[in-house]
């Protein structure tokens, strides 16, 4: 249980920089069954090359899997969630079970938002969150997460020179480009306690190193959405003029790529 002044700067916190770090909310014995579960279905899966830079990359809906399931309905992250007034968010019925394995390769830089042609990419407020659960602590020796506090508002310089992400590019390039797996200057370093949450807003450029250390690094990711047409009841500023004048009916074709609605 959060107090109300430590929802309340998370929240604060989430909105501003585009991340946050729930400590403790996995419990040991819970954790335990996620690794075995985990350990299970890796040991039956075979990575695809193509998906190398994001390790085993394994899809699992919640209704074919019940501990899939009892992690999209754990009471504490839910709770947490709403102490920080994110208790509309739902979840899309699934985790992708991410890995960085021993000695694996880096992750390069991304945003995971897709629909960058639509006026609401402008929300002050998150629209699609990764809850991330990580099985093991992190740091940056085994790929921890690392992210461009605030890319999820406004234009960095690295937002011109991406690759974009996933299928759309970034899973074919070589490990020596020069851009996508640099460092950043204005990178933060997310390390974790195995058993914390981190809440990652989807516009937000992040990136993992590569797994310097001879231990597997699992994440279970876990997507999660608010309603498109309306606005988060503890959104008290501003609204975009954009977002207000904006015709809930439109239809906006996909789009990985920031344009006019990510502000310089
Ligand atoms: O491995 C991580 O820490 C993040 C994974 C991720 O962001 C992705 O696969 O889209
Ligand atoms: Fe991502």
């Amino acid at each position: 249980m959060l107090t109300p002044e430590t929802a309340l700067a998370k929240r604060d916190f989430m909105l501003r920089e585009g991340y946050v770090l729930v400590e403790n909310v996995l419990s040991q014995a819970f954790l335990e069954e996620l690794r075995a579960e985990t350990e299970r279905l890796i040991a039956s899966h075979v990575e695809s090359p193509e998906l190398r830079f994001q390790g085993q990359h394994i899809y699992v809906k919640a209704a074919e899997n019940a501990l899939i399931d009892s992690l999209l309905t754990w009471k504490p992250a839910y709770e947490a969630l709403a102490d920080l007034g994110f208790e509309d968010f739902t979840s899309h019925g699934s985790t992708i079970i991410l890995t960085k394995e021993a000695g694996g390769p880096p992750l390069y830089w991304h945003q995971d938002h897709m629909e960058w042609n639509d006026p609401l990419s402008l929300a002050p407020w998150p629209l699609k969150i990764a809850l991330n659960y990580y099985l093991s602590d992190t740091s940056p020796e085994n790929g921890c997460l690392k992210v461009i506090p605030g890319s999820h508002l406004k234009r960095f310089p690295l937002h011109d020179r991406l690759v974009p992400a996933h299928e759309q590019g970034a899973r074919f390039i070589d490990e020596d480009h020069p851009t996508m797996f640099s460092d950043d200057p204005d990178q933060v370093y997310v390390p974790v306690k195995a058993g914390d949450l981190v809440l990652l807003d989807g516009r937000i450029l992040h990136a993992a190193d590569r797994n310097r250390t001879d231990v597997r690094r699992t994440l279970v990711l876990a997507w999660h959405s608010r309603p498109r047409n309306t606005i988060p009841d503890f959104w008290q500023g501003e609204i975009p003029e954009e977002i207000a004048r904006r015709d809930p009916q439109a239809k906006y074709e996909a789009s990985r790529i920031p344009g006019a609605y990510l502000r310089s």
